[in-house]
């Protein structure tokens, strides 16, 4: 197998510092000697460069320039990595890139179904937004169903909403605003909460999930991991942590199964903010990313199996 990285060290999508330092902290702790254990054709991309648009602002959306010029860059690089026949692993930055990723995934393979792991829905526009940050925002950026609950966003042309929400699963979601919740309910969205993942167990919700998204085992699958869906003992390091959540073990079995399906083409490990807490939170919440990362590229638990040509 071939896999392509792409570093995405970008922070405007919410308004704290340190979210940029991801893609380093995430390499620094060996990703891509990790995926080549896996007997991975692995290739480092590096980060993404890209222009900020300028453009005219609008109102309650921070930073927009900055946002459409990185994610607009970032889809091209993601259609580029699929065209050369490689599934693509994006570090982030925060979770506005995966407007990019997903847009670039779904404008090279078409048929996608996305499963957004996250404490969050980020489903606001910025009409709904008590923050104004992106990074709540991109899943209602994607999707057709929601394109008319939009102003014209300047500098955001290139991007068109090709994503229905029929194909998008939630899991792990804790803390949903109360506008994002109304959507949810009013388009009959897949959403697995904590509360589904107590009751049914993490393999049940996967198997659930995929069977509502993906029913004839057809698409491309994109994961976009969001690092505050592990609960803050876990993963500490990131912006808006909420208690309660998956366990590392429960993230793992996640991936794990996503890889067997051989239609997992591109990951999204976002939110990692190496600059929040002590040295060991930093080193706890890297760690657990690498995991969820290597689950999704193939490690497994029962062991790799002996490569070929090696038997005897
Ligand atoms: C909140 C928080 N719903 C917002 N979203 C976060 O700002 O729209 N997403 N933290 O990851
Ligand atoms: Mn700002
Ligand atoms: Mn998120
Ligand atoms: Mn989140």
């Amino acid at each position: 197998g071939k896999v392509g990285i792409i570093g995405v060290p970008f922070e405007k999508g919410q308004h704290k510092k340190g979210v940029a330092h991801g893609p380093k902290a995430i390499r620094a702790a060996g990703l891509v000697r990790e995926l080549e254990l896996l007997g991975l054709d692995v290739k480092d991309y590096g980060d993404i460069s890209y222009k900020a648009k300028n453009v005219d602002g609008i109102n309650n959306m921070s930073h927009l320039g900055d946002v459409a010029g990185c994610t607009n860059c970032l889809s091209e690089q993601i259609q580029q990595i699929l065209k050369e026949d490689r599934r693509v692993l994006t570090i982030g930055g925060d979770h506005s890139v995966g407007i990019g990723t997903i847009d670039g995934h779904v404008k090279e393979k078409k048929n996608v179904g996305v499963l957004w792991i996250d404490a969050h829905a980020d489903l606001n526009t910025n009409k709904t937004s008590e923050s104004g940050n992106v990074h709540g925002m991109p899943v209602a950026l994607l999707t057709s169903e929601l394109a008319d609950y939009w102003p014209h966003l300047p500098g955001m042309d290139w991007q068109q909403p090709m994503l229905s929400i029929r194909n998008v699963a939630y899991i792990g979601l804790r803390s949903v605003d109360s506008y994002e919740r109304l959507v949810i309910e009013k388009f009959g969205i897949t959403a697995f909460g904590m509360e589904d993942v107590e009751r049914y167990g993490i393999h049940d919700v996967v198997y659930m999930a995929l069977n509502r998204i993906d029913p004839n085992e057809s698409k491309s699958l994109h994961v976009s991991f969001d690092i505050d869906s592990l609960d803050p003992l876990e993963a500490p390091c990131t912006g808006t942590p909420v208690r309660g959540g998956l366990s590392i073990r429960e993230a793992v079995h996640l991936m794990e199964m996503l890889y067997r399906t051989k239609r997992l083409n591109a990951v999204d490990l976002v939110e990692v903010n190496p600059h929040i807490g002590n040295q060991r939170d930093t080193q706890l919440t890297v760690e657990a990313a690498i995991h969820i990362i290597q689950a999704g590229f193939g490690y497994t638990r029962r062991g790799l199996k002996v490569p070929e040509g090696v038997t005897d």
